[in-house]
């Protein structure tokens, strides 16, 4: 949960007995050659904070992030399969189950700001993204048996019966599920390539606006399909939940497959600069 819009909408009280002050006196004065005052400066936008950063160089860089709250847990087999990546090493995932995780709030410290944030990690898949087979690449909650967590947001690869396509499902509060495509001729990766992936979101934008945007290599993906539009809702964090890189589940038919290095998650939404 966040603070800055209590802070933000103290700020525009304030301004806002400025000008009137600033009123009352012009009044009074009319002689006065005093050029008018500027107007006040709008209130600061909220300040980005990153709330998670890991190497993901071994098992320390889990359990210990270098932002962040720990208790992160490596599921692999073999255990700890952290492997030569883009900046020293990073977790290979390549079958049904494989990820690290992390608790969205732990000891109070937020790892994740589940209404706005943004997870931008680099990808090496395993794969071409037109293969026949569905992957699962990341999410910010479970997702078991079809029963996704409310409040969360998954990223993956659809199979050939669902045109290859990228697949980024956004569960509001109540669970209504919002399912954004990427048509397979709008984006691609050959298996072995690093890509560096950006999913933002803000469950607070103005009506009409998008609450997710993707970004690969820095550009912007075009989503289709069951837009999400603002504003809308979330879940406060939770200890019990957590935040995926890999697999979204132990179990299930959906496979994990590459190596991941370099992830970070901020809590605003920030688009590439
Ligand atoms: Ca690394
Ligand atoms: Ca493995």
């Amino acid at each position: 949960m966040r603070r800055h819009r209590v802070l933000s909408g103290v700020l525009s009280v304030l301004a806002m007995g400025a000008i009137a002050g600033v009123g009352c006196a012009s009044t009074t004065d009319p002689n006065s050659t005093n050029p008018p005052p500027p107007p006040p400066p709008p209130p600061p936008p909220a300040a980005a904070q990153m709330t998670l950063q890991t190497t993901l160089d071994g098992p320390s860089a889990v359990a210990a992030p270098s932002i962040g709250t720990g208790g992160g847990i490596v599921t692999t087999t073999p255990a700890n399969d952290f492997v030569a990546a883009r900046v020293g090493d990073g977790l290979r995932t390549d079958a049904v189950g494989e990820r690290v995780r992390f608790p969205q709030i732990s000891g109070g410290v937020q790892n994740l700001e589940n209404e706005s944030g943004t997870l931008q990690f680099w990808y090496q898949p395993s794969y071409d993204h037109d293969i026949d087979q569905k992957y699962t690449i990341a999410g910010t909650g479970t997702w078991k048996a079809n029963n996704a967590t409310a409040g969360s947001i998954h990223f993956g690869k659809h199979e050939s019966s669902n045109q290859f396509g990228i697949f980024l499902i956004f569960f509001d509060a109540n669970s209504v599920r919002w399912e954004h495509n990427v048509a397979a001729n709008a984006y691609g990766w050959n298996a072995g390539e690093w890509h560096l992936f950006r999913i933002t979101w803000d469950v607070n934008v103005a009506a009409g606006e998008r609450n997710l945007h993707l970004y690969i290599d820095g550009q912007e993906l075009p989503l289709t399909g069951e837009v999400s539009r603002g504003p809308q809702t979330t879940l406060p964090e939770r200890s019990n939940e957590f935040i995926y890189i890999g697999a979204r589940d132990v179990t299930g038919n959906i496979i994990a497959g590459g190596v991941y290095d370099d992830v970070e998650i901020w809590n605003t939404a920030i688009p590439p600069s």
